[in-house]
């Protein structure tokens, strides 16, 4: 195996330069008919059987057997005990990281996530009442991509929010359970855990069995059939996302030490061979640098595999012209995370529109905000940062309009929905706005 990852090189000033960089940009989250089909049996098997279905898609596809979905709960005193089983430091760094990824969802619920109200000029109060979901699923993967951290980013902004049970999923092939994701559930504030995965715990979240409470929402990530089943179920349930491989765009001016910058680049490519790392940057001896940083450090990657591949395939090293060309192109990627590693971060960060987060200087590695900045890792991938904001408190809320007409506002509405409810021919609307009429 060829452990010399070589992003590509590109360059702005090249006449293929737009053709080539969307080539490598590309990723699309369709997933092949066979998954699809499958899902939507899986699916309508338990909608229909319950209990009986996740039962026996649990044995088939994690190899775990049980006689009654009771006996796949994890109680609170499991939870508890994987907590204070696990090492001193381990135990400290997850209540740390834990407290502050809540005291950032708290500032985050007062700056947006109040109710309001005011009265207009005839004492009529207009405004809007804040409420938490009542119940939501997490779904937490189980196997390779097993992120404790990941149920601290689920778990704590709903928690903050104040839903009143939140319900956590992860598969647990074999029975065998990942201590650390047990322990951050008890951490976070989940309610119930179950050990099931997969599009069949997805399907008991959302129409709910005799034992998995029916949710109103499921957020988390999965695997092609635990997003293809959100899909499905929207409608039935609010979904978070559907969140593409990770990614990562470096935005340097050449003053950040080099190996920082190619660790950084590791950092998301290790994630996953669809991962995608990026640099841009217009000085092109410190993107050789770069690239000699990368050659230099990966051998000693216990994931070099992974990280070549994707950086092979998916990375790219780019020249551009100025550092304002820099910041138009990671626009235009819309980045899930995008590090503006320069001396001066605060004169590009007004220039940067579209990204999930943005890491501000040399010292904010994103993987600190992977785990314990504060912030959620939640974040909209493949450009959808165009649109899309990472998860947060206001994902576990929702909103409901308040009027209350005084009797002189019903005076001056009455007239207008009036006219309006007979132009558009409905007369009880006009009939009900003119009773109140004086
Ligand atoms: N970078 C990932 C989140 C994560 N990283 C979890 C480490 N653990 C989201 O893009
Ligand atoms: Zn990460």
């Amino acid at each position: 195996m060829n452990l010399v990852a070589t992003p590509a090189s590109l360059s702005t000033a090249s006449s293929t330069f737009d053709a080539e960089f969307k080539a490598r940009l590309h990723w699309s989250a369709d997933t092949d008919a066979g998954i699809e089909q499958r899902v939507a049996d899986i699916l309508a098997d338990v909608q229909q059987r319950g209990d009986a279905a996740v039962l026996d898609y649990t044995a088939r596809f994690d190899g775990l057997s049980a006689s009654a979905v009771a006996e796949l709960e994890l109680t609170q005193a499991e939870l508890k005990a994987a907590f204070e089983g696990l090492p001193d430091v381990q135990r400290h760094a997850l209540e740390s990281a834990a407290q502050r990824v809540r005291s950032y969802h708290e500032a985050q619920k007062k700056a947006s996530g109040e109710s309001w109200s005011y009265h207009d000029e005839d004492g009529t109060l207009l405004g809007q009442k804040v409420t938490p979901l009542d119940r939501v699923g997490i779904y937490v993967p189980g196997g390779k991509a097993a992120y404790p951290s990941s149920v601290l980013m689920n778990a704590i902004p709903a928690h903050v929010a104040g839903v009143g049970e939140i319900i956590m999923v992860v598969p647990t092939p074999k029975g065998e359970k990942n201590m650390l994701v047990l322990a951050a559930a008890y951490v976070a504030g989940v309610t119930r855990a179950f050990t099931i995965g997969g599009a069949q715990a997805v399907a008991a979240l959302a129409y709910g069995t005799a034992t998995v409470p029916k949710v109103d929402k499921i957020t988390g990530p999965g695997n092609a059939y635990v997003a293809s089943a959100k899909k499905r179920v929207f409608g039935v349930v609010g979904i978070d996302m559907i969140a593409g491989p990770s990614e990562i765009l470096v935005l340097a001016d050449g003053s950040t030490p080099p190996d920082w910058v190619a660790m950084d680049l590791f950092s998301q490519a290790e994630h996953d061979e669809l991962a995608q790392s990026i640099l841009l940057c217009p000085d092109a001896a410190y993107i050789d640098q770069v690239q000699a940083s990368i050659n230099r450090l990966l051998p000693d990657m216990p994931r070099r595999e992974i990280i070549a591949k994707s950086l092979t395939d998916r990375g790219a090293l780019i020249l551009t012209r100025h550092m304002e060309e820099a910041c138009d192109i990671a626009n235009r990627i819309a980045p899930e995370h995008l590090e503006v590693s320069s001396r001066d971060p605060h004169r590009w960060e007004p220039l940067l529109k579209h990204a999930g987060a943005i890491f501000l200087g040399a010292f904010t590695s994103e993987s600190l905000g992977d785990y314990c900045a504060g912030p959620n890792h939640v974040l909209p991938t493949s450009g959808t940062a165009r649109f899309s904001s990472p998860l947060g408190v206001y994902d576990f809320q929702k909103r409901s309009s308040l009027i209350e007409v005084s009797e002189a506002g019903a005076q001056t509405l009455g007239q207008i929905a009036s006219v309006l409810a007979h132009g558009e021919g409905l007369q009880a609307h006009a009939r009900a706005a003119e009773m109140r009429l004086k």
